[in-house]
């Protein structure tokens, strides 16, 4: 089999850069080692930037995300039994949008099954070869028999754990990581959200936040120990928990109900330099992972897609290469960006186990200083919101 672009990854990296190549007519397989329904199964981010959102109307598949999405101004920082707003559209003149990478990935394969563009799922032992040549290709295992993909680009969409960064020669790749001694315990319940717009608290027991998936849908976090377990936390622990750490008003307001969804993310950072390899490009959590805190994950990997994409397009329609040979220099440089305001939102509002009372200080400094500073504030929203691509 031949095709133009082989695409390891069906997470929305892989599928929005699958969908963009159909829109212009470029023939690209997607090979998931994972079933369609483990997938949609998998609970992720919550928040998508506007540069995002206008990724997925590109595709001709924002329609759920335009009806259903909640458009958000601001979010409010709660500390010291207190709650301070952020107004990301006064200081940046832009807002995010609250809509859970479950349904996008949903809206995603839809899309790919209505022009019947091939994903192969429950796709074994998938291997890039040969992409540091003009003719690179992939072999995978599907129902006991071995297949060969030849193709003119491999586009490595899978994810921290994938097959593609561990593919490349140690010697020709660098990563940087940087792991941080806690989790973010998640539920998911259908109960209303607390407030209308998130609350990120920071409180000496630790870190929660309050955020939502619908108007009758919460998703709720609390930091908890990097080596906890879900099955340690009864809902009623969590509930309380998590009301222990919001102010009086926001805890007395909260909504409880039986989760339907608990589970622990482990929080790190790491990068991986360069972001291509010849004919193999690494896009989205396959390069670089960040905390959560700065709702930046999904985020990144739509601004990697943007950048790949626009090249693959280029290169097709142009026969121009200056595009694929910029890809890792313009994408990287909006990554430590992203990786350097989740570090530093992470540090803000989480205690950190051992830090002593100087640090913890000079926590409480920063967060005042964010909540009364027109300046700080102005800084927080421009990366929160997402800077420019
Ligand atoms: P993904 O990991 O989503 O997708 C990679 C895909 O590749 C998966 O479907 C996987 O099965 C497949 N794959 C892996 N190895 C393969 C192989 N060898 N062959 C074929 N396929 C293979 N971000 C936020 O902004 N907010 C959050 O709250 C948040 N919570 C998260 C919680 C967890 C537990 C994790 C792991 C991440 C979280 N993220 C969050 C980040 C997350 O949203 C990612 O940024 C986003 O999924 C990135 O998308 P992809 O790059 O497509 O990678
Ligand atoms: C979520 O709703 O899952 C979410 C929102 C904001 C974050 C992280 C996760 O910073």
């Amino acid at each position: 089999m031949r095709k133009q672009v082989v695409i390891i990854g069906s997470g929305p990296s892989g599928l929005l850069l699958g969908q963009l190549l159909h829109g212009i007519g470029t023939d690209a397989l997607i090979l998931e080692r994972s079933s369609k329904e483990h997938v949609l199964a998998r609970v992720r981010a919550g928040v998508l930037e506007e540069g995002t959102v206008g990724l997925v109307r590109a595709t001709g598949l924002a329609g759920r995300l335009d009806a259903q999405g909640l458009k958000h101004d601001g979010f409010a920082i709660a500390f010291d039994g207190r709650q301070h707003r952020i107004d990301l559209h006064a200081l940046t003149g832009k807002r995010v949008i609250v809509y859970g990478q479950t349904e996008l990935t949903a809206d995603l394969m839809a899309g790919r099954e209505a022009v019947s563009a091939e994903t192969v799922y429950e796709a074994a032992d998938v291997m890039p070869h040969d992409f540091d040549t003009d003719a690179p290709y992939v072999t995978y295992v599907h129902g006991g028999t071995t297949h060969r993909v030849d193709c003119d680009f491999i586009a490595g969409c899978d994810g921290y754990h994938g097959i593609s960064r561990r593919s490349v020669p140690a010697g020709a790749i660098s990563t940087f990581e940087r792991s941080y001694p806690f989790g973010w315990l998640g539920i998911l319940a259908d109960v209303p959200p607390v407030s209308e717009e998130l609350i990120y608290a920071s409180h000496p027991r630790g870190f929660a936040l309050c955020s939502m998936r619908s108007p009758t849908r919460s998703r709720y976090y609390v930091q908890c120990d990097g080596d906890d377990k879900a099955e340690n936390w009864s809902d009623q622990r969590f509930w309380d928990e998590l009301r222990s750490r919001l102010p009086a008003d926001a805890a007395d307001a909260v909504t409880i109900g039986p989760s339907f969804e608990k589970s622990i993310a482990v929080l790190r950072s790491s990068v991986s330099e360069p972001m291509r390899f010849g004919r193999l490009f690494l896009c989205g959590d396959a390069a670089h992972i960040v905390p959560p805190t700065g709702a930046k994950g999904l985020n990144l990997a739509a601004s990697d897609v943007h950048y790949l994409f626009g090249a693959l397009r280029d290169f097709y329609g142009e026969h121009s290469t200056a595009g694929l040979d910029a890809y890792s220099s313009r994408a990287l440089a909006r990554v430590w960006k992203a990786v350097r305001f989740s570090w530093w939102m992470t540090l803000l509002l989480h205690p950190f186990p051992g830090a002593g009372p100087f640090r913890e200080k000079l926590r409480a400094a920063e967060i005042e200083y964010v909540t009364s500073s027109h300046h700080a504030a102005a800084g927080l929203a421009e990366n929160y919101v997402g800077l420019p691509y």
